[in-house]
């Protein structure tokens, strides 16, 4: 996918499926197809925490990861890794606070990559948006026991504020998201859920991804 506007953005963002090596209880590749069948709309690789594969095994995995959503024309975006994402030809990268500033990031991917950012408050989300930013990721909306360092988490507020002060850039909910909860999401202004628990973990991938688009695309 390139670039291609605001709203396609926030279609992309409706079911968004991450994970990396750790998340998986099965093949990760495995995973990624059921994810895709049940009707993910972006996935980011996340190759992070205890076991997560470097070096070559971590491209090799990039690379395999890519080609499925390369057939099935879903978004491919990198979390942190930017030489990666360029090395790969990635759709574009998810980044952080502690990551790289976007400025730097920009200049690096170029203007046709998707890069989001992971915001926890308006003076962050501003600095993003003033960067260049595709999108915000906002959360822990719900606990996460995913993200070791992840902060407390805070509901939907955040996104709340945006909406009402009149910030229109496309927003994904992440943090201890389910189909249960999704919606909620949703109603408080995001264009989509991210997700890696809830489908990586699921009984049935497939289905699991399933019951989180329909709770979206509900609303
Ligand atoms: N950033 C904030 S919470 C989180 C990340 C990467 C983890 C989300 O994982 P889960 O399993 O969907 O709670
Ligand atoms: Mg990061």
């Amino acid at each position: 996918m390139s670039k291609t506007g605001i709203d396609a953005i926030k279609e992309a963002l409706k079911v968004y499926f991450i994970m990396g090596s750790p998340n998986c209880k099965n093949h990760p590749v495995q995973v990624l197809k059921e994810a895709i069948e049940g009707g993910i709309t972006l996935f980011q690789f996340r190759e992070k925490g205890i076991g997560a594969l470097t070096d070559d095994k971590k491209v090799e995995l990039a690379k395999e990861l890519q080609q499925i959503c390369r057939e099935q024309q879903i978004p491919f975006i990198i979390n942190d890794d930017i030489g990666l994402a360029i090395a790969l030809n990635a759709d574009g990268v998810h980044i952080g606070q502690d990551d790289e500033p976007i400025e730097e990031v920009r200049k690096r991917i170029g203007s046709d990559k998707i890069i989001g950012v992971s915001v926890h408050s308006y003076d962050e989300a501003m600095t993003a948006l003033e960067g260049g930013a595709d999108y915000f990721g906002i959360g822990p909306i719900f606990p996460t026991s995913t993200k070791e360092d992840a902060k407390p988490s805070n509901g939907t507020k955040l996104i709340e504020e945006l909406r009402a002060r009149g910030v229109t850039l496309p927003i994904v909910g992440i943090g201890g998201i389910t189909a249960e909860t999704a919606g909620s999401v949703i109603k408080a202004g995001a264009d989509g859920v991210s997700v890696i628990t809830a489908i990586s973990h699921a009984h049935s991938v497939t289905e699991a991804a399933k019951a989180l688009r329909k709770s979206v695309l509900e609303i």
